[in-house]
């Protein structure tokens, strides 16, 4: 349309939306936003990341994703929310925010998103075909992280909703978030990636119940971002490691990104608890996506520090 981008918070959008919103910003604000593609999909489609930096060399890095999980729509909605805020005000937005190179991939499992919104819309895992004697279809990428690979709460079975994958870094949607993270020898200092559903700030370890050694700044940290988002939009978010809080799972992104060094690492269960569970009501996108801007921002105030 005559904004360039068909994207809107007001509906859930197909990929080509999504991508099309971000060459759009990239096209039409280049001192500030760049597009790369960090890797293919297992069917090719290309996994798009958007960095939003003035390009001050002080900068701290962050680096957040969405939509590991087709079915869990808001995540894509909401980290393309913050995207969009950042972008179309970045002059005008705070140091906190201006001091961080942010870089977002929006849908790190395009190929499920897709299946998502032609199939089965409650699909979880990618859609690499297992080629075994059961031809079961998918691996769960939070399964598929390089720290702890193969432990508590992942499966073996290809048919499982939890497979873990033949071996980590198995798929090419986790082995492309490795290779950028690990080699573009930028200092991340904060990794965040947004799930649904339950309403949970969670930090690691998810493979088992342990604790890393900083877990109070994370839980201190964790709970400002809560205390923000629910002055912002009322919704209650429970901080936690995601073994405690949940259940323990190895294999998830949250424990290989801390594994690496990421201070500040958190998996967030977007809205809500359960009414509506994935399949939220698109009047859901803008309140959930705002609150949670407020607790981003907070993020954002503490790597100042
Ligand atoms: N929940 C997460 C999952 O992958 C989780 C919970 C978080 C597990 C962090 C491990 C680490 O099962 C959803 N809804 O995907
Ligand atoms: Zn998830």
């Amino acid at each position: 349309d005559r904004r360039g981008h068909r994207m809107t918070w007001k509906q859930y959008h197909r990929l080509e939306d999504i991508h099309g919103f971000l060459d759009y910003l990239a096209k039409t604000y280049p001192s500030i936003a760049t597009v790369t593609t960090i890797g293919k999909s297992h069917e090719g489609r290309d996994l798009k990341v958007i960095r939003l930096s003035d390009g001050k060399p002080t900068n701290k890095a962050v680096f957040i994703d969405g939509g590991i999980h087709a079915r869990e729509w808001i995540s894509p909605a909401t980290v393309t929310y913050f995207i969009n805020q950042f972008a179309e005000n970045f002059d005008v937005e705070s140091d906190d925010i201006k001091n961080i190179d942010w870089y977002f991939l929006p849908v790190v499992n395009p190929d499920g998103y897709e299946y998502t919104h032609t199939v089965d819309r409650l699909w979880r895992k990618n859609r690499k075909p297992y080629l075994g004697t059961r031809q079961c279809t998918g691996t769960d990428l939070n399964r598929n992280f390089g720290y702890r690979w193969g432990g508590k709460g992942s499966s073996s079975y290809p048919c499982s909703e939890i497979f873990r994958g033949t071996r980590a870094f198995s798929e090419p949607e986790t082995q492309a978030i490795n290779n950028f993270v690990t080699k573009s020898a930028k200092n991340f200092t904060a990794y965040i990636t947004y799930h649904s559903y339950g309403q949970y700030l969670l930090y690691p370890w998810g493979y088992d119940n342990a604790l890393p050694p900083d877990y109070k700044d994370l839980d201190a940290l964790g709970k400002s971002m809560a205390e923000a988002i629910s002055q912002a939009g009322g919704s209650k978010y429970q901080v936690g490691s995601s073994s405690g809080l949940l259940y323990p799972a190895a294999g998830g992104s949250d424990d290989w990104a801390k594994s690496q060094g990421i201070k500040y690492t958190f998996t967030i269960e977007l809205n809500d608890t359960g009414r509506y569970g994935f399949v939220l009501p698109t009047t859901h996108i803008e309140p959930v996506a705002r609150e949670n801007l407020a607790g981003l921002r907070v993020l954002a105030n503490q790597l100042k520090k």
